[in-house]
């Protein structure tokens, strides 16, 4: 057993391993100060819910209160190990400033209220609006972080209860194009790449993923493996210098919002020296006459004018894909929250079907999610798409999802695609939408463009309801703000990345009168009364388990079929991949093998959409591409981003996150190692720029494009010059106060446009023209970290550590396979 101050050493201890070799146990854990862990009454099992990774995780329980976590070596996700998010965020929980009890809007100002009353005003309300408008007056936006039964939950309420079609998550925000790019290429969704491809893979390619940082644990597998033998190279594309980009064999640093150049220009490479494997493709796919003529332009000296990178490396590059025998990609938002995100997500799934490498180990497509159950707001409906992957314009599929909830088909609104959140703030600023029913999400912080923001949520006319753990800055603007228990505090499942299942257990009790986000949907729809067609509650469940038990029904024979599994097979040891069914008891670890893949016309969830203007396909045109469920491949041309650096606006800003905190820090912030490793906002400039500005190190400044400003400190690094970098994490300065008009922010998207991609309509928060300028010269360095991609490029006298109360124990077993036992 070592300790390791995780804050320092964010990956800790390499335990190497060599291809094809089973990944090392090494459990992590940490308990708070003073509690050994033979003081802890009791070890609760859940996963980790601050990304999407999924990590398996023991919470330490101690006279009713959460004292810490242990990784779970049994666990296939991490075989023990926790990321310094997992280690030290649970301290949340306890927070004084946690939400007891309803409050609601009197004379202007929120007071504590009871439940009776809160919940009293939403139904009244949503009954009037029923009355006099029809559903779809109202709106529900919710989450990434909730539990897959809430989400069902959730999506039956809106879709086969009140009939609205508005009804979205933020994981519009975060996934919304991993989901469009493997409909794209696929005809559904459903992860074709497993984690454990990283043990097998010669090459591994992230585009516009740091992955250090944003799924530490993820990264440390590749760690592992980069330090034993027969390492894999890395390809990394992102413009500034994560530690993926420090660790890559080739590191391309696009011109933002290049994607679809650079991703034409590898795919050129690849097709021009016929790194392709023909069989493959004549079995398994349509469209690669057109891809290749479309790609033929493309040259790397033409690619590397708009990308501006050396045209060696883009062929460096495409060789060293082009050579791999097991090739592993992962993207994330340096794509999808980027220009033409979609079409770029899509070459990345064209350059696996048409090297063939699908379904093998080793040779897996990763379309991250970011958020720790966003798989199931999608799988479940509460981004608005029909649950189990179901086709909202397959007729068949919609008289299939009323057979399973009793309805009426008519009952389940399926004309059009799914409002999508930008889209119901524009309905909400012209007074259509008159409720949103807010959950699990900061649209204050995190949606772009807060001056719009603000005044669309702070209208009189609009029922604003928002159900949250913190009076966060979205609900100081509510009517209505429910107290909602959390992770540890309510029992539910959860599916990461890689389509595993866990179970997360209730530890102990939510504070005050705070209730389980499932609760509060259930007593909202038994309130309303809402009937299925034989005049029986709608919602045929009262807990997890019989929620769940109403899911697995519902995916029975979808891709996402969950009907193998239950919460006691969910108990004891590891999370389990879905699809888990008759046919695969014990789950499906790789999904397309041999190239079947999910796409036939009469079974796959989406037709697809044009790539340019997001028109969905019609049936009979995605039958006469695709008659016999093949996979897609789809060309795109690249276009410039919308908006360009000008004279006023001359650099591009993009925006992201740090290792330490999760989006908009209610919980991190809460947590005092990770809050003092990354204190305060600062923007990475390149030394270039900085010195031409005349700017150092810590000097304080204002950063403005066309929609407001923000003040930040200076921190030099090798980010790529002509683009500055805003972490997303800041809010209000002072959550007391609130917004201060005529005071420049510091939350990233006060900058942010109102713009989002044509298929996914995922909002673009990676490409703006902007300026900055010294406000105050610095007093000392800024407190940007610098174990990360905010590294300073020379020694700023200042380095981030933990100190003691960071300290973490490390048990690493030299058997793996007898640990994990
Ligand atoms: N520590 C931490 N981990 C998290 C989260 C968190 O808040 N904090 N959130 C979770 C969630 S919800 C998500 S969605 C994921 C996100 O995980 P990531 O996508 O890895 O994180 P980001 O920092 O948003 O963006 C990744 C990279 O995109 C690069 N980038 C920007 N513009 C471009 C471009 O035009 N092209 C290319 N190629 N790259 C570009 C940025 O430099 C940045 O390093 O992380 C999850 N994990
Ligand atoms: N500029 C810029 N903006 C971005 C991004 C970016 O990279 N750049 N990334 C985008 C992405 S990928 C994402 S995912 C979003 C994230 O944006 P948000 O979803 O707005 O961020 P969070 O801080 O995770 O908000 C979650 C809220 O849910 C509450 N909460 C936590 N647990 C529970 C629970 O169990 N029940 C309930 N009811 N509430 C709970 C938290 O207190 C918090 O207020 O931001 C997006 N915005
Ligand atoms: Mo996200």
């Amino acid at each position: 057993m070592t300790s390791k101050d995780r804050i320092a050493e964010p990956w800790g201890t390499r335990t190497p391993y060599a291809a094809g070799e089973d990944w090392p146990v090494r459990v992590d854990t940490h308990l708070a100060e003073g509690v050994a862990p033979e003081d802890v009454d009791e070890w609760v099992q859940s996963a980790s819910i601050l990304h999407s990774n999924g990590d398996g995780l023991d919470i330490a329980v101690k006279d009713g209160r959460i004292v810490g976590v242990r990784g779970r070596a049994a666990d296939r996700v991490n075989h023990g190990r926790l990321g310094p998010k997992d280690l030290y965020g649970w301290q949340a929980n306890a927070s004084s400033e946690r939400l007891t009890k309803p409050l609601i809007r009197k004379r202007g100002k929120l007071v504590e209220t009871d439940w009776d009353t809160a919940m009293g005003r939403i139904v009244d309300r949503t009954r009037e609006l029923l009355a006099e408008q029809g559903p779809s007056a109202i709106g529900f936006y919710t989450t990434g972080q909730l539990f897959a039964e809430e989400y069902y939950t959730l999506g039956l309420i809106a879709h086969g209860g009140l009939g609205t079609n508005h009804v979205d998550g933020n994981t519009r925000l975060c996934t919304a194009t991993a989901a469009a790019a493997l409909k794209e290429s696929f005809a559904s969704d459903g992860q074709p790449g497993s984690y454990t491809d990283i043990d097998h893979a010669d090459v591994i390619a992230l585009y516009g993923h740091n992955m250090a940082e944003t799924q530490t644990v993820l990264w440390t597998r590749i760690l592992d493996r980069l330090a034993g033998e027969d390492p894999p190279q890395i390809i990394c594309v992102d413009p500034r210098p994560t530690p993926v980009a420090r660790h890559a064999t080739v590191h391309l640093a696009p011109r933002p919002g290049t994607n679809v150049a650079l991703m034409n220009g590898l795919l050129h490479e690849l097709v021009t020296h016929d790194w392709v494997d023909h069989d493959y493709l004549a079995a398994h796919a349509v469209g690669y006459a057109e891809l290749a003529k479309r790609v033929a332009e493309y040259t790397p000296e033409a690619v590397a004018t708009i990308c501006d990178v050396p045209p060696e490396q883009i062929r460096e590059a495409a060789r060293i894909i082009g050579g791999a025998e097991r090739l592993l990609s992962t993207v994330l938002q340096g794509f999808y929250q980027s220009n033409q995100a979609t079409a770029a997500a899509v070459q990345v799934n064209n350059i696996h079907i048409i090297r063939g490498m699908l379904g093998e180990p080793g040779c897996g497509i990763l379309q991250m999610n970011g958020q720790p159950t966003a798989q199931n707001t999608r799988e479940c409906g509460g981004d608005g798409d029909l649950p189990g992957f179901r086709n909202w314009s397959n007729e068949e599929h919609v008289e299939d999802l009323a057979r399973v909830w009793n309805i009426e088909p008519f009952q389940i609104p399926h004309y059009s695609p799914p409002t999508h959140v930008m889209q119901m703030m524009r309905y909400v600023e012209d007074g259509s939408i008159r409720m949103l029913w807010v959950n699990g999400t900061n649209p204050a912080v995190s949606l772009p463009e807060l001056a719009r923001v603000r005044s669309i949520l702070e209208q009189d006319r609009l029922l604003l309801v928002v159900q949250d753990i913190f009076l966060s800055e979205t609900a100081q603007l509510a009517d209505v703000v429910l107290p909602a228990a959390t992770w540890g505090e309510k029992t539910g499942t959860f599916t990461n990345v890689d389509r595993t299942v866990h179970l997360s257990e209730k530890a102990v009790d939510p504070p005050g009168e705070a209730k389980p986000d499932l609760d509060i949907f259930i007593d909202y729809a038994r309130r309303l009364d809402l009937r299925d067609k034989d005049g029986d509650p709608l919602v045929k469940w009262h807990d997890p388990e019989s929620a769940f038990e109403g899911w697995k029904e519902c995916t029975a024979g979808r891709p996402c079929d969950y009907t193998g599994l239950s919460y006691d097979k969910l108990r004891g040891g590891s999370g389990i991949q879905w699809p888990c069914n008759e046919e695969h008891p014990e789950g499906t670890e790789r999904i397309y093998v041999d190239g079947a893949f999910w796409s036939d016309p009469e079974y796959c969830e989406s037709y697809g959409r044009d790539l340019v203007t997001g028109a969905p396909l019609e049936p009979a045109e995605y039958k006469a591409l695709n008659p016999s469920g093949k996979a897609v491949l789809k060309a795109a041309e690249y276009l410039p981003p919308h908006e360009l650096p000008s004279e006023e606006f001359p650099l591009q800003l993009i925006t992201g996150r740090t290792l330490y905190h999760f989006h908009t820090r209610t919980k991190t912030a809460r947590a005092p190692q990770l809050q003092e490793a990354a204190p305060e906002v600062w923007v990475e400039i390149s030394t270039a720029d900085a010195a031409a500005i005349e700017l150092a190190e810590g000097d304080l400044t204002e950063v403005t494009t066309p929609r407001g400003s923000v003040q930040a400190k200076v921190r030099i690094t090798g980010i790529r010059t002509g683009v500055l970098f805003l972490p997303f994490h800041y809010g209000y300065w002072d959550t007391k106060k609130g917004h201060e008009p005529g005071k420049a922010g510091r939350a990233a998207n006060e900058l942010t446009i109102t713009d989002w991609d044509a298929a996914s309509k995922q909002p673009i928060f990676k490409t703006a023209a902007a300026r900055i300028e010294r406000i105050v010269s610095a007093e000392g360095p800024s407190r940007a970290p610098t174990t990360t991609a905010s590294a300073p490029v020379t020694d700023v006298g200042y380095h981030t550590v933990g100190g003691p109360a960071a300290a973490a124990d490390e048990d690493i077993h030299e058997t793996p396979a007898e640990a994990r036992r």
